[in-house]
C-alpha cells in the first residue's frame, strides 16, 4: 500500500478537486497542496472551513514549469483533476482545452518524470464516446477510445500522454475515469446546478434535444473515496473506471428536481441540441470493486440530489456571482 503524506491536488478549487480536498481532510492524514489557476470555475471558497494547516491553496497555472519545480519535490504525489471541463464551452472556444487538458498534463508529466514522483490522472467517461440507448453494453477498461466534442478528444489525449509515460519511461501512474458527478460546488454551468438555481430565481429550465440522453450519475464523495482507494491500494500503470449504477435520462432528472421544488414537471424549456451530443454513458465499475472492495456510500438518487437542492438552496451566495454571465453565454447559443 502506497500511503501519501503529502499530495499536490491540481484543480483543487473547482467541484470535484475541492469535494476531494475535503474528503482527503476530513479521512485520512494527508497534507494536502491545491495549485489552482482559479479560472472562472475555481473559487476559494470551494476551499472555506478546512484547517489550513491541511491544506494549502497555491494560485497558479499547471502549465508553469518553474512553479512545478518549487512544488513537486515536497510532495509523495501529485493528484490531476485541473482541466478545462465544461463540454458546451469547448464547443465555443476549444483553445483552452488544449492547453489546459493536453499541455498542463504534459508539463505534469514531466515534472513527475524530473523528481521521481507518483501521480494519479483523473479522466471521464467520455473519452469512450457514447452508447445507443438500446445497447446492452457499459463502459470498461477495454472500451476503445472514440471521444466526441473537443473536450472529450483533450481528455483522451491527456490519458494518452500519460500510458505513454509510464510505458516508455516507467513513471508511476495510474488513471480513473469517471461517470457524471453530481453534488455541492458544482459551476452553475452544469446540468443539474443549472436547472435548480434557474428554478430558485424563477426561470424555466432549459432541455436540450429530445431530453432522451442518457448519464450515469455518481455522487462526488463517491468519486473521491475511489480516486483515494486507487492512489493508495491501485495497480501502478492501470486504468479504473469509477461509476454507481446510475443512469438515468436527462428528462427523468429534470422532472426529478422539479418535482422536488414544489414545480409542475412540465415547467421547463425544450431548447437547441448540443452539437455532437453524446447519446448516453454507462460504467461497469466491476474491476474497481472488485480489486479494491471499493462501493459507493451514495446509492440513493432521490437523496443525493434533495441534498444538493438544499446546499444551492442555502448557499445562494456562492453561486449568485457566476449566474448572470453563464446563462448570457447560454443565451448567446440559444440555449
Ligand atoms: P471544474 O471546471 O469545476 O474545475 C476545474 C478546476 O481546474 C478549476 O478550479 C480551475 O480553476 C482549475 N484549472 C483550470 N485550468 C487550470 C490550469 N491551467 N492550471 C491550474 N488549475 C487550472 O471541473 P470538475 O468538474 O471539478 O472536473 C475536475 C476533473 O474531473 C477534470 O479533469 C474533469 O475532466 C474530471 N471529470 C469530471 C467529471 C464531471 O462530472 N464533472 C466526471 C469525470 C471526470
Ligand atoms: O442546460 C443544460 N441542458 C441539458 O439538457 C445543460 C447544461 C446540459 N444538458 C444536458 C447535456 C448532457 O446530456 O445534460 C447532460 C449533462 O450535461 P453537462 O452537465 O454539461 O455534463 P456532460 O456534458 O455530460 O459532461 C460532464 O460529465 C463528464 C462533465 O461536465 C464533464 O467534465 C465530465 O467529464
Amino acid at each position: 500500500e502506497f500511503k501519501p503524506k503529502r499530495i499536490i491536488v491540481t484543480g483543487g478549487a473547482g467541484f470535484i478537486g475541492s469535494n476531494f480536498a475535503h474528503w482527503v481532510a476530513n479521512n485520512t492524514d494527508c497534507h494536502v497542496t491545491v495549485l489552482d489557476k482559479l479560472t472562472y470555475a475555481g473559487n476559494p471558497e470551494n476551499l472555506a472551513g478546512l484547517d489550513p494547516a491541511r491544506v494549502e491553496l497555491v494560485v497558479g497555472d499547471i502549465c508553469d514549469e518553474a512553479l512545478l519545480d518549487e512544488l513537486v519535490p515536497a510532495a509523495d504525489a501529485v493528484v490531476h483533476y485541473a482541466a478545462e471541463s465544461h463540454n458546451d464551452n469547448s464547443i465555443a472556444d476549444p483553445e483552452p482545452f488544449l492547453r489546459t487538458n493536453v499541455e498542463g498534463t504534459y508539463r505534469l508529466l514531466e515534472a513527475c518524470r524530473r523528481h521521481g514522483k507518483r501521480m494519479h490522472h483523473v479522466s471521464t467517461d467520455e473519452v469512450y464516446g457514447d452508447l445507443a440507448l438500446d445497447d446492452p453494453a457499459r463502459f470498461t477498461e477495454e472500451t476503445p477510445y472514440r471521444p466526441s466534442s473537443p473536450y472529450s478528444s483533450s481528455k483522451a489525449a491527456s490519458d494518452m500522454l500519460v500510458r505513454a509515460w509510464h510505458r516508455t519511461y516507467g513513471l508511476p501512474v495510474t488513471i480513473s475515469n469517471c461517470s457524471n458527478n453530481y453534488g455541492p460546488y458544482q459551476h452553475v454551468e452544469k446540468f443539474i446546478p443549472r436547472q435548480i438555481t434557474n428554478i430558485l430565481d424563477g426561470a424555466r429550465p432549459k432541455l436540450y434535444g429530445d431530453g432522451r440522453n442518457v448519464r450515469d450519475w455518481i455522487h462526488t464523495e463517491d468519486h473521491s473515496s475511489a480516486v483515494w482507494a486507487i492512489l493508495t491500494r491501485g495497480r501502478v500503470g492501470e486504468t479504473y473506471l469509477i461509476g454507481a449504477d446510475g443512469e438515468r435520462d436527462n428528462v427523468t432528472v429534470l422532472r426529478d428536481i422539479l418535482r422536488a421544488m414544489g414545480r409542475p414537471e412540465d415547467d421547463f424549456d425544450w431548447v437547441r441540441d448540443r452539437p455532437g451530443h453524446d447519446r448516453r454513458y454507462a460504467i461497469d465499475a466491476a474491476k474497481l470493486r472488485r480489486e479494491l472492495g471499493w462501493e459507493p456510500a451514495h446509492t440513493d438518487f432521490a437523496e443525493g440530489l434533495a441534498q444538493t437542492i438544499a446546499w444551492y438552496r442555502d448557499n445562494e451566495a456562492w453561486w449568485r456571482p457566476a449566474k448572470e454571465a453563464t446563462e448570457a453565454r447560454y443565451a448567446a447559443q440559444g440555449q
